[in-house]
């Protein structure tokens, strides 16, 4: 019998402010989880955003720090009662910054696809033998969808094509990205005449990190027109070019059932994580955990096999493309460590905790860094390449299996486990609603047209430590389905929905009378899940696929459609808002939201971008609330669109609650 080891408590000389765990998760396992850390004397990202107030100033966006005058504060309260040492007012301020949150969420997403591309291509040069194109059907779609030719082509000559093709996304210095073929023309004639078609994403992001600095671009509305300029070469740019060359390297989803949460984990195998948001080292990693000879080397220390989960976005990938459990989301990556079952966790990039080091150091967890642009002080670093996949799972899977042989934290599994459907692509969806024959979205119009469906709404993005977890994104999408609004989701936010069981197909019970019907003769879930961040591009292809199909409008902003990430934490998602907005899709955050109400460049996002025909913002903290301005706006493109009569009965809107509620 293993001695079990103390684990060493990260705070030792301040203890951490006592807070009831109940207030912040509705997560039953990560509940557990953080009160076993509080016994264990660990902190964790929820006490210390306990400890850690906001700067109220900083919360506001009403502070520049963009040269060394500075930095400056002005008054949130009183926002045009001062200026900065240049002289700049608070819209630009806020603007400036709002930029800068823009310009590090599209790097992000778009260095990610990037990567992506270069597997590709050395894919398609023959230099990578372990990838291959397994979806053609797929590579020959995206292909024809920006106007490659490929009847009676040799497969590697239209990926040579795609690729050359595809590189503009990111390098190319004059003229619109590929992918701008496939925006409704409506919405890209808007967007011309506003001049913020996207060139390449290296060079919309050099342009907005100039604009943004000290004395250069001081009007908030041309700030703004670069801010979507910059998000568009992320959702129609960098993303998409991730989500398609992900499908066509290792397969478009399907729907699969599959398992979320921390009862996922085995006490009697040796458990891997792998956590971030890169597909390229888990899909190594799904064949070196089956490889025989690891098998073996885990059988050989008493374990029965090799137990695979994901975290985060990696994990929402592959658990639509392959059915790998998922064991819970950002809020409770500190919380699955402590179950002590974590013999090793592996992590690429974005959203990775510095604290993770520290927390796998106490509970005995081997903790990996594997990307070269993300090390992490105190972690052991076994970088991934793509020209030698398996080395570096072999190495993790390795250190897995020795650190099972040797465990001696105490090992709490939570029991609780979850099943779903996972893996709704945008082709799924069109198969699924048309059939092998004749895909089509046209069910899915004709079932908005008649007031089955009142309309679609995408709910996505983290979960924050400021905001109680998962509540608001269930809470929120309960309210949607039962107002008869289609979900769709990616991110964290649906795995607090599969945590919740609503995208098991029985969930329809849930929904309304509507939608229920088209869930219960379709066989599919009120909340569909499409994978992650990146795969954000999926909701833009489904909306400008509604466009097409007919009956709704002619751009995106007809659509009876709404967007929100109500736990949001990164700057990617508010580069996935700016784009969803500049899309033409409403979009509203919770938490926290980076202006001063009041002020020109908060009307600017408010009202003023609608008025100029594209999306606008929205925030509220309350998921009710929440989700009847979502369908407030939902029936108000359906009033445009003259539909509104052929909806069955009448559903309760936000001022009749208010009325009900008064
Ligand atoms: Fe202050 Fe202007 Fe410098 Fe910003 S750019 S820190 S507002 S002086
Ligand atoms: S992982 S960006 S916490 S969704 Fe994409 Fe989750 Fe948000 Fe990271």
């Amino acid at each position: 019998m293993a001695e079990e080891k103390k684990p060493v408590a990260i705070v030792e000389e301040k203890k951490a402010k006592k807070v009831d765990y109940r207030d912040m998760t509705t997560c039953e396992t990560t509940l557990q989880m953080l009160r076993k850390m509080e016994a264990d004397g660990q902190d964790n990202c929820f006490t210390r955003a306990a400890e850690m107030k906001p700067c109220p100033i900083g919360a506001d966006s009403a502070c520049c720090k963009h040269c060394f005058m500075g930095p400056c504060r002005l008054n949130a309260k009183d926002p045009y009662s001062k200026v900065g040492v240049c002289g700049a007012t608070i819209d630009t301020i806020a603007a400036r910054n709002f930029a800068r949150n823009v310009a590090a969420g599209c790097a992000a997403h778009t260095d990610h696809g990037m990567g992506m591309l270069d597997t590709f291509r050395e894919v398609v040069n023959g230099k990578i033998e372990h990838f291959k194109i397994q979806d053609e059907k797929k590579l020959k779609s995206v292909a024809e969808s920006i106007g490659i030719a490929t009847e009676d082509r040799e497969v590697m000559d239209i990926a040579k094509d795609l690729y050359a093709e595809l590189e503009r996304t990111y390098t190319q210095v004059e003229g619109e990205i590929p992918f701008a073929k496939r925006v409704p023309p409506k919405t890209l004639e808007t967007w011309r005449k506003e001049g913020i078609v996207p060139r390449g994403s290296m060079r919309e992001i050099m342009e907005i990190m100039h604009r943004s600095h000290m004395g250069v671009d001081q009007d908030y509305e041309n700030i703004v027109k670069q801010c979507s300029r910059t998000a568009l070469a992320d959702g129609w740019g960098g993303s998409m070019v991730a989500t398609e060359i992900s499908d066509i390297l290792f397969g478009t989803p399907s729907p699969k059932v599959a398992g979320v949460n921390m009862g996922f984990l085995k006490e009697d195998q040796v458990n891997i994580i792998i956590h971030g948001h890169e597909p390229l080292m888990f899909e190594a990693m799904v064949v070196a955990v089956n490889d025989p000879a690891n098998v073996e080397k885990a059988k050989a220390v008493g374990a029965k096999g090799i137990n695979l989960l994901g975290m985060c976005c990696s994990g929402a990938e592959v658990l639509g493309r392959h059915g790998i459990p998922h064991a819970g989301n950002f809020m409770s990556v500190e919380p699955v460590i402590a179950t002590g079952a974590v013999d090793a966790m592996g992590v690429d990039v974005q959203c990775i905790m510095q604290s993770l080091v520290r927390v796998a150091d106490c509970y005995g967890t081997k903790f990996f860094t594997t990307n070269p642009r993300a090390h992490i002080e105190g972690a052991v670093h076994v970088e991934f390449h793509e020209h030698a996949p398996f080395d570096a799972p072999n190495q993790i899977i390795a250190m897995a299996v020795e650190r099972y042989s040797k465990r001696t934290a105490k090992i709490v599994i939570p029991s609780r486990k979850d099943w779903g459907v996972h893996g709704f692509s945008h082709e799924y969806v069109n198969y699924m609603l048309g059939g092998e024959y004749r895909e089509s979205y046209t069910p899915l119009n004709a079932n908005i047209i008649n007031g089955k469906i009142r309309g679609v709404a995408a709910v996505v993005g983290c979960t924050n430590p400021r905001v109680k977890h998962d509540y608001l994104h269930v809470e929120l999408v309960k309210e949607l389905i039962k107002n008869n609004v289609l979900v769709v989701q990616t991110g964290c936010s649906q795995i607090s929905l599969a945590k919740a069981g609503l995208m098991r197909p029985d969930a329809a019970v849930l929904a309304g009378e509507g939608l229920q019907e088209v869930c219960e003769t379709v066989g599919i879930p009120p909340v569909l899940s499409l994978g992650s961040c990146v795969d954000n591009s999926r909701i833009l292809m489904a909306v400008a696929e509604m466009v097409k199909i007919g009956g709704l409008g002619d751009k995106i902003s007809d659509l009876p459609v709404a967007g929100a990430a109500p736990e949001y934490m990164s700057e990617k998602a508010i580069c996935i808002g700016q784009y969803v907005v500049a899309s033409g899709i409403y979009t509203v955050f919770g938490v926290t939201f980076p202006t001063v109400e009041g002020t020109k460049f908060h009307d600017l996002l408010f009202n003023g971008l609608e008025e100029k025909g594209f999306g606008k913002w929205g925030f509220s903290n309350d998921p009710i609330e929440m989700a009847y301005m979502m369908i407030d706006h939902i029936d108000k493109k359906r009033a445009a669109l003259g539909i509104s009569e052929k909806r069955e009965r009448k559903l309760f809107s936000m001022d009749d609650r208010r009325t009900a509620e008064g």
